[in-house]
């Protein structure tokens, strides 16, 4: 199931109530105040995760509640904190108020995390109002309560690349054959319901997010077909690829249906009108894709690309012109100051704090490779790197 948007309400937990307690014990006269604090009621906290990959996971259910602080009691003894709860959400997850419709955070890199709901704080004891002047405090504070508030979530997917054009354009055929993504494929309009993301490889070292969203078509503002709804996943995205049919099944003129797109994505955003384009042209196999081609090339007054996602005619001059540009674009933003957003889990760079326990010193260091056979006393130069199995000389 894809979800990209939810609405959620959020309890942080109540601080625990400070207690009023004066030490009564056997050979201990006037033992004083001694009510413990309350401890802190746990925080909600919101986590951007790589591998979390939609809102799936917030669709059932509506409430979320971090746990009460334990209140304090008798004999100086604090409450317990309650545990602080993280919310898991996949990075692009834009973080908005439902009461008055601010965005208050977007998450876009892997590991971003903020407190959206703080935990109430904890109340003290009498034991914290002893002073001089004042020996037996009999008062003590109540917990405070934790925050509640209403959040929208909603996915917006980080691509390089947005796929768009009309129903049957081919878009999902081109995404799974230049990358390891498998969206639905079937020679009917709107077969793909929801997003579908891949990461193509140009070469070892170079490679790019390409999202694929459901077909547009005239009217889409108003509500027909699917609608804008998904355009919200191309959004972030610095590059569009137009893809246009040559043969429309409705024998409609792809340079007027070129037209219709953008004017539909003008409709949703400006500024996704003016986003970088590369105009295709695909299903080049099929006779007569050629003068389209020319006929969108004079009209836009701009190079058009003509594909095969059948035959992979052009599929490489594509990708290539596709990662020239994206490179374009990362070194703008890294010039800019921008982060450039990692998606994939193998590219991020770990700390050894962050790659889990740290092995014990026999295990990590030089003797790691001793063991029961292997001793280190059979090499005599620490050069000599023990083997397996080593003889006992
Ligand atoms: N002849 C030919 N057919 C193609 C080519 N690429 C895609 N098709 C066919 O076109 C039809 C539509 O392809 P899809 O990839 O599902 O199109 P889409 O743009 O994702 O369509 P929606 O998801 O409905 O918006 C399928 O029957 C494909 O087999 C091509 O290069 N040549
Ligand atoms: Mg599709």
């Amino acid at each position: 199931m894809f979800v990209d948007r939810v609405i959620i309400e959020l309890q942080a937990g109540k601080g625990g109530d400070g207690c009023s307690s004066m030490r009564r014990e056997k050979y201990v006269p006037r033992g004083g105040p001694d009510g413990g604090n309350g401890g802190n009621g746990g925080s909600l906290i919101l986590e951007s995760r790589l591998g979390v990959n939609s809102l799936a996971a917030f669709a059932n259910r509506r409430m979320y509640r971090a746990p009460k602080g334990s209140p304090g009691q008798g004999a100086l003894r604090h409450g317990k904190q309650g545990n602080d709860q993280t919310l898991l959400v996949p990075p692009g997850t834009t973080v908005i108020d439902a009461e008055h419709g601010f965005v208050i955070k977007d998450l876009k890199k892997h590991g971003e995390q903020f407190v959206i709901a703080q935990g109430g704080r904890g109340g003290k004891g009498n034991a914290h109002f002893k002073s001089s002047t004042n020996r037996t405090p009999r008062e003590r504070q109540v917990g405070e309560l934790g925050e509640v508030r209403d959040i929208i979530l909603e996915l917006k997917s980080i691509a390089d690349v947005g796929l768009v054009g009309m129903p049957n354009a081919g878009k999902s055929t081109l995404l799974s054959r230049i990358s390891s993504a498998r969206p639905e494929i079937a020679d009917y309009p709107f077969t793909t319901k929801h997003p579908n993301l891949g990461i193509v490889d140009v070469s070892e070292a170079k490679s790019f997010v390409m999202a694929d969203i459901p077909g547009l078509i005239e009217g889409a503002s108003d509500g027909v077909g699917l609608g804008h709804e998904f355009l919200r996943h191309v959004e972030r995205a610095g590059l569009l690829v137009h893809l246009v049919e040559p043969m429309p099944i409705d024998s409609t003129d792809p340079v007027q249906n070129y037209n219709s797109i953008r004017s539909e994505l003008c409709e949703y955003d400006a500024s996704l009108g003016e986003r970088d384009e590369i105009v295709v042209v695909t299903k080049s196999e099929l006779e007569g894709a050629a003068d389209v081609r020319d006929a969108l090339a004079q009209s836009t007054g701009d190079e058009v690309l003509l594909i095969s996602a059948m035959t992979g005619d052009g599929l490489q001059g594509l990708m290539s012109e596709i990662m020239s540009r994206v490179d374009r674009r990362r070194k703008l933003m890294i010039e800019a100051g921008e982060e450039i957003t990692v998606l994939r889990e193998s590219d991020l760079v770990r700390t050894p704090a962050q790659q889990g326990k740290r092995l014990p010193p026999h295990l990590a260091g030089p003797t790691q490779d001793l063991s029961d056979e292997v001793q280190a006393k059979d090499f005599d130069s620490p050069s000599q790197p023990p083997k397996a199995g080593g003889d006992n000389a």
